[in-house]
């Protein structure tokens, strides 16, 4: 059985930028769906032990397991989502902040770059900072769609893009929500360990293991 982790902070630590409404729904109400799809799915099969990443990556590209692979990817991602958010206001450091000069031209320039792959994908999915081969790029990925069954691809951050996870507090503006996400809610603590583990230092982010 999967868990719907704890929100690692308090329900309001993300305002104004994403509300406590907008948050206790998408945590409490999409996410747990997720999860408990997941588990449902999961029943009675012999993949007790599997992490949730197995999970993800072995039903990628199964048609016959597509709905199994959009819940996993999708619990997957909102646990990942949550991670790449701080209520504290944080910047890079260190070999990220060097990286980021190197592949973008520095941080203004790279929220240029995400808000904007953010704000032109069509409908819903998610927007990605990742690792690939030594260098950062920025990605988007369709509905449930993820980095983890792309081989090489660590993920570093990411935002959501579906509608419920900005419509309450930002309406239509999908823009100026993720300008204020840039700006605020970056977890970077977290892309720099994500960044050392692309690179061999330590380990990625994982889901927390079935119990
Ligand atoms: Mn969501």
């Amino acid at each position: 059985m999967f868990i719907l982790p704890d929100l690692p902070y308090a329900a309001d630590a993300l305002e104004p930028v994403i509300s406590a409404r907008t948050l206790g729904y998408h945590h409490g109400r999409h996410h747990r769906a997720y999860v408990e799809t997941v588990n449902r799915l999961l029943a009675g099969r012999d993949v007790a032990s599997a992490s949730l990443e197995d999970v993800v990556r072995a039903a990628a590209g199964d048609a016959a397991r597509r709905n199994l692979f959009n819940n996993a990817a999708q619990a997957w991602n909102h646990g990942f989502f949550w991670a790449s958010m701080s209520p504290e206001r944080q910047a890079p450091s260190g070999d990220l902040a060097r990286a980021i000069e190197a592949a973008f031209g520095g941080l203004e320039a790279l929220k240029e770059t995400f808000v904007g792959e953010g704000a032109g994908h069509f409908a819903s999915g998610w927007v990605w900072l990742a690792a690939e081969g030594g260098a950062l790029k920025v990605v988007s990925t369709h509905d449930a769609d993820d980095p983890l069954s792309k081989p090489g691809v660590t993920p570093l951050l990411v935002c959501d893009l579906w509608e419920h996870a900005y419509y309450l507090d930002h309406q239509n503006d999908r823009k100026g929500f993720l300008e204020a996400w840039f700006d605020a809610l970056p977890n970077w603590s977290l892309a720099a360990s994500q960044w050392a583990a692309a690179a061999g230092e330590g380990k990625a982010w994982t889901y927390p293991s079935p119990t």
